[in-house]
């Protein structure tokens, strides 16, 4: 049962083009007491990276744009589970602002929601359509599968157009969330303080001692607890998916993974840069910042 949310009464219909009144309605949607770790924050930015992360470069298919998630095609690809949790949270601010596009609104509440959990600022612009053009629709499977290692994430990533340094970099947003039994099958979060951006997930990589566990569903991921607390007072384990570990282990990885552990700073400088990359990807603009590439009428509201 998803609680739904009212927006406070000083949150009023807007403008269209108005997106500081949108970014302030999403930052209003995500305390969630009860809801996981207190906040949907995590969720959204899950959503944003899973609307976007279906690019592919050389077919130019995919991406945000569209909001193909809306639909079963693409909405009902296990890899998406749990998403539908985002999206009925976002649903009364779109109810508020319906002006906005739903690609929008997605990869928005992904760039508030991190900057309210303090993180960096996203450079983020709208234009984004939601006029679905089927021959752009990503076929399933273009996620990540978390059981695989390095050569999985590289054919990932790069077909978007990431690179290795880009990879780590966008790797540290699992410092935020967990992973559910009834969503993707993992279980538990990768840091103690899992509604707080920060660079603990790289620390926590490189210093924990993390041991193989194999779940009841027959996945397996890496688990900590502290081996020093009486059973009693036996804090949730943290978890590392696979693709997690190998950053730590690969040679072209691993570096970077060091030097986001130490220089918090360049890795909120570098994350904010990929995230960004991320949430543009299949959307071409002109010099004024308005996308060309879609019928949208609303690629115009930029202010
Ligand atoms: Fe995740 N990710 N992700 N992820 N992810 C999960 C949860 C979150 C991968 C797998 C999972 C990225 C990359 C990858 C977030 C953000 C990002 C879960 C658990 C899995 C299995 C889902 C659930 O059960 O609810 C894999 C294999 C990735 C390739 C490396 C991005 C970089 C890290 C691109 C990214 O930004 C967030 C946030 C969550 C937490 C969601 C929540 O509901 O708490």
């Amino acid at each position: 049962q998803i609680n739904r949310y009212f927006l406070s009464a000083e949150s009023m219909a807007s403008q269209p083009g108005d997106y500081a009144a949108v970014r302030k309605d999403i930052a209003a949607q995500l305390n969630k007491p009860g809801y996981d770790d207190g906040s949907a924050g995590p969720v959204f930015l899950r959503l944003a990276w899973h609307s976007a992360g279906t690019y592919d470069l050389e077919t130019d298919t995919g991406g945000s744009n569209g909001a193909g998630m809306r639909y079963e095609a693409e909405g009902g690809d296990p890899a998406n589970a749990g998403l539908q949790v985002a999206r009925t949270f976002l649903e009364p601010v779109k109810e508020r602002h319906p002006w906005i596009t739903y690609a929008d609104l997605w990869t928005l509440a992904g760039v508030v929601a991190l900057k309210e959990m303090g993180g960096p600022d996203v450079k983020w612009l709208p234009g984004r359509t939601d006029y679905v053009d089927d021959s752009k629709l990503p076929p399933r499977g273009r996620l990540p599968d978390a059981e695989q290692g390095a050569d999985h994430l590289r054919q990932i990533f790069y077909r978007m157009g990431f690179n290795d340094q880009e990879i780590v970099a966008l790797s540290g947003a699992h410092n935020l969330g967990r992973g559910h039994m009834d969503r993707s099958g993992y279980d538990g979060p990768w840091v103690n303080n899992p509604t707080r951006f920060s660079n603990q997930f790289f620390k926590l990589l490189l210093n924990l001692e993390w041991k193989p566990r194999t779940l009841s569903n027959g996945l397996k991921q890496f688990s900590y607890s502290d081996p020093e607390l009486p059973e009693d007072e036996k804090e949730e384990p943290l978890m590392m998916l696979p693709t997690d570990m190998v950053l730590a282990s690969d040679p072209a990885f691993s570096p970077w993974v060091k030097k986001y552990a130490d220089d918090k700073d360049l890795f909120f400088k570098d994350f904010a840069k990929a995230f960004g990359k991320l949430l543009e990807l299949g959307i071409k603009r002109d010099e004024q910042g308005n996308v060309t590439n879609t019928d949208n009428v609303l690629g115009g509201y930029i202010s």
